[in-house]
């Protein structure tokens, strides 16, 4: 394969709802670019795309897959991405190193969720969209409906450059207003003839050109004065000022296509080749937030997006260089880590087919194997110092625990989970000295079962997945003291500590205080040293010495201060971590031979939880901010679901032809949300969740916590 220059790369992510046709588009363009010299089929489990064992069994995208075609004395590096939202960390790596992305719409079903959401988020990351209504020859193809739902969504944004003459079975042919052409195909391997419109057409086809040329001008002042000069526009006029919209995000043109019979996909890439932007005309953001033009005669710098553990090869790493030109044998050193790697093979890859090359000129997209230590988000570069940004990964939606079903293969599990997060980014994995429990999230309940059918089969372990413990706080509602001696006399040297303190609620900003009506009757006490603990939880400790007289010597105020936290990460209640806590040690005693600073923790770490239990103890959990988007004839159906899930609906609001829904909604509530909201919406729903903050819980689910506590430590 030649080397190509940037400005002949074209780099375009497939983006669409499942089923909307990218993988067999993809496998029309290698077979129209002669990578390959047979299409494959999903339902045949052999397309280039899907060619690992469980998107075959699935029959569906899995993996984000780079495939490389050459057309037109163009390289295309198309990235297939998996429909499913569950997946769609393959689709924010792709939007990192491509420029465009073609939207596939199902001509059967219009807009869907999924085409929604992916162009959100091609809009978030700023790329021009071409949008294909594909399936067109399928006997449900229905043009209007596909149209008029983009219409729906995206009003003007929406241009049409072609539409079908005869959509459904038998659909053979589209009229095209850009070329004022009629393509008609006489087989299924992309044959075409170029006819004049029809009479029949004509009227349409006009009508549509001039609106073609009206948006086209639109979005260029100088267009737009030689439109009012002229009254029209040159095809390569009309091309400018598509580029000016697409790339303000403005407009969206809109293609016929049957990827599977190979009807129309050559032309959208005549179309992306003179139209979608190369990578020179794009500059790449560096992690300080500067940012890079993508030229080839500068220092090199390669940034990688992927790696995927391939049998017999390791670690199979993707890249895009972002500048100037890699060259097989390479030197290249991460400026982050300092370590040193060689290139030692430059491959195109279409899937698993790699084809060597000698050299990649800024802006292409292709892979290497045998780097010692490179990982998904970094840079390496010679004589340069760029770094570029990482890609940013949405927020986990569905949390479980994890464990191995024997215990010697822990430690393995562990292993294999580290590895599986570091091929795949939203695959979070931590474990939780709090819980106990090794916390496995991702973005749905499928995306963690692929992960567990892996470890499973090719991994060959055993493991479970258990419902995930929820990180309860304890704190308290209102003043209490206490005080504790820990006094033991035994043979030689005893044990003699004595504390007494006073606790209140903290909250942020709260004023300082020296005034406590406890139980009835005015306490004053003279603060003498503050001293403030946020802690590792969350929350915060605020220590106060209010000895007065000298009744505890000062050098055991740390002691007593390390058994007030111990007890503070293994609260009275629940065992939880406690949080917002005041605490005044105002009196003791000593005694003059047997007091050590054992004596002073223990003493103390008794008074707090005493003083803890008087002070109106309260357990808090963690409350998430959730959107829900969803199809507005379903938003009954998962409101009252939310509702059932102690959720506070916040605020609900249309937006481009779908119900946005926001709520906060306890984490406890939240188990396996993603699964019922996929089968209340039949998959047409979408959703978010964040970290809000913590809350009391309600009096009664206090109740059952304290009750499966008491059980819990009865049984140990
Ligand atoms: N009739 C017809 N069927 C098509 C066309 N394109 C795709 N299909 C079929 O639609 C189904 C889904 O196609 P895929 O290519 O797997 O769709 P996808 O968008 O990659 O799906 P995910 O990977 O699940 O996101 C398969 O059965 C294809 O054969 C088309 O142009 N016409
Ligand atoms: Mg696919």
């Amino acid at each position: 394969m030649k080397s190509y220059e940037t400005k002949n790369v074209r780099n375009i992510v497939l983006l669409g709802s499942p089923k909307s046709g990218k993988t067999t588009f993809a496998e029309t363009v290698l077979f129209e670019g002669k990578v390959i010299d047979r299409r494959g089929t999903v339902e045949g489990k052999n397309t280039m795309s899907d060619n690992t064992e469980i998107e075959q069994i699935y029959q569906r995208s899995i993996y984000s897959t780079l495939l490389y075609s050459e057309f037109n004395n163009t390289k295309f590096n198309i990235i297939d991405t998996p429909g499913s939202d569950d997946f769609v960390g393959g689709v924010y790596s792709a939007f990192t190193v491509c420029e465009s992305g073609l939207v596939l719409v199902n001509a059967t079903q219009g807009v869907e969720v999924g085409t929604e959401i992916f162009i959100r988020q091609a809009q978030k990351h700023n790329k021009p969209l071409v949008i294909a209504i594909n399936q067109l020859d399928s006997e449900k193809a229905d043009w209007h409906l596909a149209l008029d739902s983009l219409k729906n969504v995206y009003g003007g944004k929406i241009v049409q450059i072609q539409f079908p003459v005869n959509a459904g079975v038998g659909f053979d042919s589209f009229v095209d207003v850009l070329k004022m052409k009629m393509y008609k195909f006489t087989d299924e391997n992309g044959t075409r003839q170029e006819l004049d419109i029809p009479e029949d057409l004509k009227d349409e086809a006009e009508a549509l050109q001039q609106e073609l040329i009206e948006k086209a001008a639109e979005n260029d002042e100088s267009l737009m004065e030689i439109f009012f000069d002229k009254g029209s526009l040159t095809e390569d006029e009309i091309r400018t000022g598509l580029r000016a919209g697409m790339v303000k995000g403005d407009i969206y043109p809109v293609f016929c296509m049957s990827a599977k019979k190979d009807m129309g996909v050559k032309r959208v890439l005549e179309f992306l080749i003179n139209v979608a932007p190369s990578p020179a005309e794009v500059e790449n953001e560096l992690k300080d937030g500067g940012k890079v033009k993508c030229d080839a005669s500068a220092p090199v710098s390669i940034f990688f997006y992927k790696t995927a553990l391939e049998q017999h090869l390791g670690d199979v790493a993707y890249f895009k260089v972002m500048s100037g030109t890699l060259k097989e044998g390479m030197d290249l050193v991460n400026p982050e880590t300092g370590d040193k790697e060689r290139i030692s093979a430059i491959y195109a890859a279409a899937g698993k087919k790699r084809e060597k090359v000698s050299e990649m000129q800024a802006g292409e997209i292709g892979c290497t194997v045998k780097l010692k230590s490179v990982k998904v988000g970094q840079t390496l570069c010679a004589g340069n110092e760029n770094v570029f940004a990482p890609t940013r990964f949405p927020d986990p939606k569905f949390r479980t625990a994890i464990k191995a079903k024997e215990e010697k293969d822990e430690e393995k599990l562990g292993e294999i989970l580290n590895r599986a997060s570091a091929e795949d980014p939203t695959i979070v994995v931590e474990y939780s000295k709090e819980l106990k429990q090794t916390i496995l999230s991702g973005q749905g309940e499928h995306h963690i079962n692929i992960l567990k059918w892996k470890i499973n089969n090719v991994d060959k372990l055993e493991i479970e997945l258990l419902a995930p413990k929820i990180p309860y706080r304890e704190t308290i509602t209102k003043v209490a003291i206490a005080d504790y001696r820990h006094k033991k006399q035994s043979g030689g040297a005893g044990q003699f500590g004595e504390v007494h303190l006073l606790i209140e609620p903290y909250y942020e900003g709260k004023p300082e205080n020296n005034k406590f009506k406890v139980d009835g009757s005015e306490m004053v006490l003279n603060v003498k040293g503050k001293e403030e603990y946020p802690l590792e939880w969350g929350g915060k400790l605020e220590y106060y010495n209010c000895i007065v007289g000298g009744a505890i010597d000062a050098r055991f105020m740390p002691a007593i201060l390390k058994g007030i936290m111990e007890k503070m990460t293994e609260g009275p209640l629940t065992g939880s971590y406690a949080r917002d806590i005041r605490v005044y040690i105002f009196d003791g005693k000593m005694h003059p031979v047997d007091s050590n600073e054992l004596s002073f923790k223990l003493a103390a770490r008794n008074a707090f939880k005493e003083a803890f239990k008087k002070a109106g103890p309260k357990i808090m959990e963690p409350i998430y901010n959730i959107e829900v988007m969803v199809p507005s004839d379903a938003m009954g159906d998962v409101m009252s679901d939310l509702q059932n899930r102690r959720g506070l609906i916040e605020g609900m609001q249309s937006e481009n032809g779908f119900d946005v829904l926001k709520a906060r909604v306890p984490l406890a509530e939240l188990y396996r949300y993603s699964t019922t909201l996929s089968s209340l919406t039949s998959g047409r729903a979408t959703f978010s969740q964040k970290f809000a903050e913590y809350q009391q819980v309600p009096a009664d689910v206090q109740e059952k916590l304290l009750k499966a506590y008491e059980a819990e430590e009865k049984d140990e």
